[in-house]
Parts: structure tokens; C-alpha cells; sequence
């Protein structure tokens, strides 16, 4: 056993460049051509191997640190005669494990108007052989400067982005994600404006004129000018979006099938760790969160899997008979997923009751014929708003929302109601309906159900309700159970008024009842009071005069 200083091997012309990983600590056991650092410039990220089998004893950098060719990253306890081999050796007789520097653009010859097409190849990128493709930063059409980065290629050590050697307009481009490339492979094909004419020439020229930075420190010795050339990073063209990660970050990723630019780093400057990895992993499996695909694939509101649920059917149609597929309207989209998540997360209950309404139908019918002239048509549904705001007063927890363990009681009384619109359900909100009469909340309701039908509510015309009426009047049917308006706590469904006899304690009489249906909340309500607020409306649906109690 000796202890040996590993170093950083020749890295080409990188200096000074910031240790941003450290992959191993004191302890570990580490073998040759192990990763012990990764380390970042501008272009190019590049993990740095080990040169020797044995166990770290200390480590000679941390996190932010600025190394070159040389600096000592570790004391190791080295495995027998490995000890007695030079450090920074090592990378020059692994080559596939060598660091990668970033390529550079052959160096632009003088400017010179070209006017026919360029070809971009790619330069000398060291021994790496059958790179891959990672990101593509360009497309047909956009306009190019030299040096700027078109792509991102990866090898299991270091990723790097592959500039372009000429200025000019993108005809072509010859490679996509996932290609594997070589040194001379036509990268895209330019309307040049101003061209590298030793590497557009032809690929075998490109290789020879580009002094590009490669991979084994023993070619880098050869071309020692390479420096000078390695291009500034220019924020301006690079990609938006771009995940930041190390190689092996990236690769353990892509094994997982994780996508990484949905992952948000914990490391430096926002950068993706393995661990980071691991958690969006637990996260999906746990049902927690959802990658962007799996939320594409699952019906509006998701697929059942996170409760647990078995698959949702797949039926093929069309095997039974002619099929069309239509798209939902964005509004049902939208409202399909609020309904389910409401319809899952509330524990609701519903009760159902009748209210008499035959005087108050006769007053609104009298009310009609002498405002005929007003051109305001007053609706059952503006009595129910103005009914449940009396209802609300005396039982305020259905005016309230659930804020963890505690209620939030609102002392507004803005109501919604449900409408039916040819595009889908919404919800247009009568704001402070505890200070509007029944003509100007028939006014507001026609107004809004109007802006409802056009598809013009605005946001402000459909947020900020505290209870929702759901009337299917108009309509037809006896009772039904409407789904709670998140974060409301109850919502009233009233279906078609209609004759009945009632017992009145001496005869049966004809009476004009409506059936509503109360939705609650049971962590917030008891059946007690839903009965009890639904036999309140009822009284003051049967005699309106209770409004002004
Ligand atoms: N019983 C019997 N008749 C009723 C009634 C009731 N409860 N409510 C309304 N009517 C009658 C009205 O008297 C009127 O008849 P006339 O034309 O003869 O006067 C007719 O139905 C239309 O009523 P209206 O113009 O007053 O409209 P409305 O206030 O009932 O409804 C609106 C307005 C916007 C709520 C309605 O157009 C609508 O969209 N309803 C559907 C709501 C819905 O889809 N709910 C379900 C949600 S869950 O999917």
C-alpha cells in the first residue's frame, strides 16, 4: 500500500475549470478510470477518472474549486504495484474514459460572402467515436454565427456542444436526436453568408485544418494551439430549457427513463443531481407527481393509477361499428378535471326536498306582466339566489372553505350558477348578492348567461363564489346530485317545479312544488343542518316575506 496524489490529467487547454460534483469521499473504494470529480466550463461538462485502484483517504478539492492539468483531487491509498504508476498518466492509457474538452469551430477563415451552400461537419473530437446526439439547438431557418452551439453530443464521460464553423441561414439539417456522429459527419448544410473554408471544403479537410481540442492528452499535446480557439460561451444562443447535468447523471437518467428537463436541480446553479434523479423517480412511483407524457396519456383529471385503480378500458370502437373522434371543447377539458378532483376529494352527501312554491310562482308571473315594458324578465332562479343568501346568513359554515384544520367564514355573498353554453358548463358569479334586488339580479343573470353563451365571461365574471345554485328548472327532471364547486362547501341543484297534491292536514290540495337537491361537504356540514338549511329555504321559498326577517 502506498499512498499516491491523484491528479487532474492533461485536460487539453482547460484551466481553471469548476469542480461541481464530487462523486466519492474519504473511505470509498474507488477503481481505475472511476469517475472523482466532475468538473464544468463553459461548453463542455467532464467527469475526471481515477488513475489508480485503491481507497480515498482525503480529498484535495471541494465543491467550486478551480482546477487545471496537475491539481492534486485525492490522496489515495493505492492497490500494490498500480501505486508505483504516475497519476496523471493514467487518462492517456485509458482514452475512452479520457475527459473530453468542448470541440471547437475550425477557426473562420477571413470573411469572405459566400454564395453558395456551406457544409458544418463535425471538427476533430478526439477519440470519441459514435457520440451521441443529446440536444439539437437549431432548425431549418434559423440564423447561425460562428461558433454558435448547434448541438449537444454526450459519451459516458462528458457531454459537449458541437459549434458551427461558418455564419449563415440553416438549409438543412443533417442530424437528429439520437444519432450517434464521428469527426467529418455533415452536421447541417448553410446559405452562407461567411464560411470556415478549410472545414466546409470537405470532411476530410475540416479534420485536418480544425485544430480542435480532443479527447486523449496525448493528441492534445500534438496540437497545443487549441486554446486560443475554444469559443466563449454565448448565453444568447444557447437553448432555453437545456437540463443541467453531468454525463452520468444524464445517462443514469436516460436508463430510468426520466425525463431530465422536468426535474428541477438541488445542485449548484440549479444543476441535477443523481439524488435529484431519485427523488422525481419516488415521486412518480409514489403517484406524487406526474411526468409531462404520463399527464398527456391520462383522461382529464388522470388515469386512475395514482388511487390505485385498475386501467381505464381500451375499447376499440370502431370494431362494433362507425366511430368519429371529436376533441372536447377546452372548456370541458377543463372543467372534466376540477369535476373529478371534487368528485374524489369531497366527501359529499346530498339531500334531497321539495319547497312550495305556488305563491311565489304567482307573484313572479304578476311581477312579469307589470314590468312587461322594463324588458327584464324576473326568473325563479334570481328568488333561489336571493333565498340562499337569507338560507347562508343562518347557517354560515355553507358560506365557508376549508383552509387545512381550519374554516374560512366569508362575509360576502357572491353566488354562482351553473350554465349550460354550447362550448360546456360555467359558472358566472353574482357578485354581493346580499345587496342586489331580484330585478337587478335577474338583469345581472340574463346579462351573464348572454356573456356565458358568446364565450365572453372573463375570469372576474366566473371567480370568487361562495355557494353555487345549479338549476335544471328549464329544463326537466325530478333530483339529482350536483358535484361541489371547489373550494365551496355545498351547491344547490333544482330541477322542474310541477303540480302535486298536499296533504294539508285536512285535504290535498295543488300545490306547485320544486325538488331541490343539497350537496354538502360532510367535513364541514352534518346532515343535521343540510336538512335543516333546506327546510329553512323551503319556508322561505313558501312565503317570501321571510327574506326581510
Ligand atoms: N321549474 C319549472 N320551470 C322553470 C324552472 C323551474 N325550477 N326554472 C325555470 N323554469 C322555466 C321558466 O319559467 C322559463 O319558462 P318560460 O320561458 O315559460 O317563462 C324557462 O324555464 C326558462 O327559464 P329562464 O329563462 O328563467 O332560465 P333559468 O333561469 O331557469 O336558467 C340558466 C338560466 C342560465 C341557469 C339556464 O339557461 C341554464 O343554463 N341551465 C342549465 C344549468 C345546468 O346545466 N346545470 C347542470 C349543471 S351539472 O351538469
Amino acid at each position: 500500500m502506498a499512498l499516491v496524489e491523484v491528479k487532474v490529467p492533461d485536460i487539453g487547454d482547460f484551466n481553471e475549470v469548476a469542480v461541481i460534483e464530487l462523486l466519492v469521499k474519504p473511505g470509498d473504494t474507488v477503481k481505475p478510470e472511476q469517475s472523482l470529480i466532475t468538473v464544468e466550463s463553459d461548453k463542455a461538462s467532464m467527469e475526471i477518472p481515477c488513475s489508480h485502484a485503491g481507497v480515498v483517504k482525503e480529498l484535495k478539492v471541494k465543491i467550486g474549486d478551480k482546477v487545471s492539468e496537475g491539481t492534486v483531487v485525492l490522496m489515495l491509498e493505492a492497490d500494490g504495484a498500480a501505486a508505483s504508476a504516475p497519476a496523471a498518466a493514467a487518462p492517456a492509457a485509458a482514452p475512452t474514459s479520457a475527459p473530453v474538452p468542448a470541440p471547437v469551430a475550425a477557426p473562420a477563415a477571413p470573411p469572405a460572402a459566400a454564395a453558395g451552400p456551406v457544409e458544418v461537419r463535425v471538427p476533430d473530437i478526439g477519440d470519441f467515436k459514435d457520440v451521441a446526439v443529446i440536444e439539437v439547438f437549431v432548425k431549418p431557418g434559423d440564423t447561425v454565427k460562428v461558433e454558435q452551439s448547434l448541438i449537444t453530443v454526450e459519451s459516458d464521460k462528458a457531454s459537449m456542444e458541437i459549434p458551427s464553423s461558418a455564419a449563415g441561414v440553416i438549409k438543412e439539417l443533417k442530424v437528429k436526436l439520437g444519432d450517434k456522429i464521428n469527426i467529418g459527419d455533415l452536421l447541417a448544410v448553410l446559405e452562407g453568408t461567411v464560411a470556415a473554408a478549410p472545414v466546409v471544403a470537405s470532411a476530410s479537410a475540416a479534420v485536418a485544418a480544425a485544430p480542435a481540442p480532443v479527447a486523449a492528452p496525448a493528441v492534445v499535446a500534438a496540437v497545443p494551439a487549441v486554446a486560443a480557439a475554444v469559443p466563449a460561451h454565448n448565453p444568447t444562443t444557447a437553448p432555453v430549457n437545456v437540463p443541467h447535468a453531468s454525463p452520468s447523471v444524464r445517462k443514469f437518467a436516460r436508463e430510468l427513463g426520466v425525463p431530465l428537463e422536468e426535474i428541477k436541480g438541488t445542485g449548484a446553479k440549479g444543476r441535477i443531481t443523481q439524488e435529484d434523479v431519485q427523488s422525481f423517480t419516488k415521486s412518480v412511483m409514489a403517484g406524487a407527481v406526474q411526468t409531462k407524457a404520463q399527464a398527456a396519456k391520462a383522461p382529464a383529471g388522470g388515469d386512475g393509477a395514482a388511487l390505485g385503480l385498475i386501467p381505464w378500458p381500451k375499447v376499440d370502437f370502431a370494431k362494433f361499428g362507425p366511430i368519429e373522434r371529436k376533441e372536447m371543447s377546452r372548456i370541458k377539458k377543463i372543467s372534466g378535471a376540477n369535476l373529478l378532483r371534487n368528485a374524489i376529494m369531497i366527501p359529499a352527501v346530498t339531500n334531497h326536498d321539495d319547497a312550495d312554491i305556488t305563491e311565489l310562482e304567482a307573484f313572479r308571473v304578476s311581477t312579469n306582466k307589470e314590468n312587461e315594458k322594463s324588458g327584464v324578465k324576473v326568473t325563479m332562479l334570481a328568488f333561489l339566489i336571493k333565498a340562499c343568501v337569507s338560507a347562508l346568513k343562518k347557517f354560515p359554515e355553507f358560506n365557508s372553505s376549508l383552509d387545512g384544520d381550519a374554516l374560512i367564514y366569508k362575509n360576502y355573498w357572491h353566488i354562482g350558477f351553473a350554465a349550460d353554453t354550447p362550448n360546456g358548463l360555467v359558472v358566472p358569479v353574482i357578485k354581493d348578492a346580499d345587496k342586489k334586488g331580484v330585478l337587478q339580479i335577474s338583469q345581472e343573470m340574463g346579462e351573464l348567461a348572454k356573456k356565458a353563451r358568446d364565450g365572453k365571461l372573463g375570469p372576474a365574471d366566473m371567480t370568487g363564489a361562495t355557494f353555487t345554485i345549479s338549476s335544471l328548472g328549464g329544463i326537466g327532471g325530478r333530483y339529482f346530485t350536483p358535484i361541489i364547486n371547489a373550494p365551496e362547501v355545498a351547491i344547490l341543484g333544482v330541477c322542474k317545479s310541477q303540480m302535486e297534491p298536499v296533504w294539508n292536514g285536512k285535504e290535498f290540495v295543488p300545490r306547485l312544488m320544486l325538488p331541490l337537491s343539497l350537496t354538502w361537504d360532510h367535513r364541514v356540514i352534518d346532515g343535521a343542518a343540510a336538512a335543516r338549511f333546506n327546510a329553512y329555504l323551503g319556508q322561505i321559498l313558501a312565503d317570501f316575506r321571510r327574506v326581510m326577517l
